[in-house]
C-alpha cells in the first residue's frame, strides 16, 4: 500500500506527533501490520489492518478489545503495577471517537507500539507453565469485567455447532468422501454426546461461561528484554467460552508431539510434562476464580479440544476443502487423523491428569 494512503489512515487517529514512516510489522497470517513511526519523543504506533472476512463485526470486534483492555489497565492502577503502558494495549481512537476507520472498505485500527519486547514461540515446559500462569491470570483479570462481550467469530467454539457441521457435511458428502472415511464417522459419533457436556453443563446453569482468549499460544505474550512478562496480545478471539478455550486449545497444539499435519501418527503422544507445567501455571493463577465444575471438567477440555479440531478439519475435507488451506488433497484427512490420535492418546491420560490436578489442590 502506498505511503501517502497509509500516512492519511494513520492520521485519521488521536496519535501524538507527526507521522514520519509507516513500515511493515511482522508476519502475521490474519491482519496486516504496519508500525507508524513519529517524530520526537511521541510513541510509535502499530496499525493493523482487521481482517473483516474472518471478523465481521468490526463494531463487536473494537468494543470487546476496548472493554477488555481498559477493564485490565483499571485493575493495574488499582493494584499500583508500574509501567502500566507496557502491560496492556492501548487502543487509539479516531477523532470521531470510533476506534476503527474505515478507509476504501477497509478497517483500520491502531494500538501504542510498545518498545524493546521480546517474542517467543516453540514449546517447552518452562514456557509452557508461563503460558498457564499468564492465560490464568488474564482470565482472572476478566472474571469481573462489568461489559457484556459478544462473540467475534460466533460459535466458535461450541461443539454443538461444529457437530452440526460435521453432520450436515456428512448428509451432503459433496466431494462423495464420507464412504471411505466411516471409520472417522463413527469415532466422531460415538463421542458425541460426552464431548457436549459443557453445553449441556451451560444450558443447566451449572458452567459458567467467562472472557477467555481462545487463541491461547506463547506466541501471544509480549515479553520484556530480561524475560518477565508484559502482556498477553493478539486479542482478536477475546469472547465469552467456557475456560476451556484457553487451557484445552493451548494443550492440543502444545502436548502434541507432532505438528497438527503430521502423517506419522504412531508419533504422537500427548505429552504430560507439557500438561503439568502448563496446568500448575494455570491453576496458580486461575484456582482463586475457578468454580469445582470447571476444575473437575479440566481433563475434559484437554480431549474437547483434539476432539473439536478433529470435527472440524474433518468436515471441511467432507465439504472439499473450503476453510483451512491444503496443501495437498488430503491434507485436511491426515490433519483429522491426527488429531483422532491425540484426542486417543489424552484419553488415555485422563486419570494420571485427574490424579495431578487433586494433587496440585491439595
Ligand atoms: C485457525 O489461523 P490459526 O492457525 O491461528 C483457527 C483455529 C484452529 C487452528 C487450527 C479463526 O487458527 O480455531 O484451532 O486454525 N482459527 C479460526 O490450526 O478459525
Ligand atoms: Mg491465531
Amino acid at each position: 500500500m502506498e505511503q501517502n494512503q497509509l500516512h492519511h489512515i494513520a492520521q485519521q487517529f488521536k496519535i501524538k506527533g507527526n507521522v514520519v514512516e509507516v513500515k511493515p510489522l511482522g508476519n502475521g497470517l490474519i491482519n496486516t501490520t504496519y508500525k507508524v513511526v513519529t517524530d520526537g519523543d511521541n510513541p510509535d504506533y502499530v496499525l493493523q489492518h482487521i481482517n473483516n472476512a474472518i471478523f465481521p463485526d468490526v463494531d463487536m470486534l473494537m468494543n470487546n478489545i476496548v472493554a477488555v483492555t481498559n477493564h485490565i489497565r483499571s485493575k493495574k492502577e488499582t493494584a499500583g503495577v508500574p509501567d502500566i503502558g507496557r502491560r496492556v494495549l492501548e487502543f487509539v481512537p479516531c477523532t470521531d471517537g470510533k476506534y476503527y476507520y474505515l478507509h476504501e472498505d477497509k478497517y483500520w485500527r491502531v494500538m501504542v507500539f510498545i518498545p524493546d519486547t521480546v517474542s517467543k514461540s516453540g514449546v517447552s515446559p518452562e514456557s509452557s507453565y508461563i503460558v498457564g500462569e499468564t492465560f490464568g491470570d488474564f482470565q482472572a483479570m476478566l472474571a469481573d469485567i462489568p461489559d457484556t462481550l459478544g462473540e467475534s467469530i460466533k460459535d466458535f467454539h461450541n461443539i454443538e455447532f461444529r457437530l452440526q457441521q460435521f453432520h450436515e457435511a456428512v448428509a451432503a458428502d459433496k466431494c462423495g468422501r464420507a464412504k471411505d472415511v466411516q471409520d472417522i464417522i463413527d469415532e466422531i459419533e460415538k463421542r458425541a454426546d460426552d464431548m457436549c457436556r459443557s453445553e449441556k453443563l451451560y444450558r443447566e446453569g451449572k458452567l459458567p461461561k467467562r472472557i477467555c482468549h481462545c487463541d491461547t499460544k506463547v506466541d501471544n505474550i509480549l515479553f520484556d528484554k530480561d524475560d518477565s512478562v508484559l502482556c498477553v496480545i493478539d486479542l482478536d478471539t477475546v469472547m465469552p467460552s467456557f475456560v476451556f478455550s484457553d487451557y484445552g486449545d493451548f494443550l492440543r497444539s502444545a502436548a502434541n508431539t507432532q505438528p497438527e499435519d503430521s502423517p506419522e501418527y504412531d508419533k504422537i503422544e500427548f505429552r504430560m510434562d507439557i500438561f503439568k507445567a502448563f496446568t500448575e501455571g494455570y491453576l496458580k493463577t486461575a484456582r482463586a476464580f475457578l468454580q469445582p465444575i470447571e476444575i473437575e471438567n479440566l481433563p475434559y477440555g484437554a480431549t474437547l479440544f483434539p476432539y473439536m479440531q478433529l470435527v472440524r478439519f474433518f468436515a471441511d475435507y467432507l465439504n472439499g476443502d473450503t476453510y483451512y488451506k491444503i496443501q495437498y488433497p488430503e491434507h485436511n484427512l491426515v490433519r483429522s487423523r491426527n488429531q483422532l490420535t491425540l484426542l486417543k492418546r489424552a484419553e488415555a491420560h485422563i486419570p494420571e491428569m485427574v490424579a495431578f490436578i487433586k494433587e496440585q489442590l491439595a
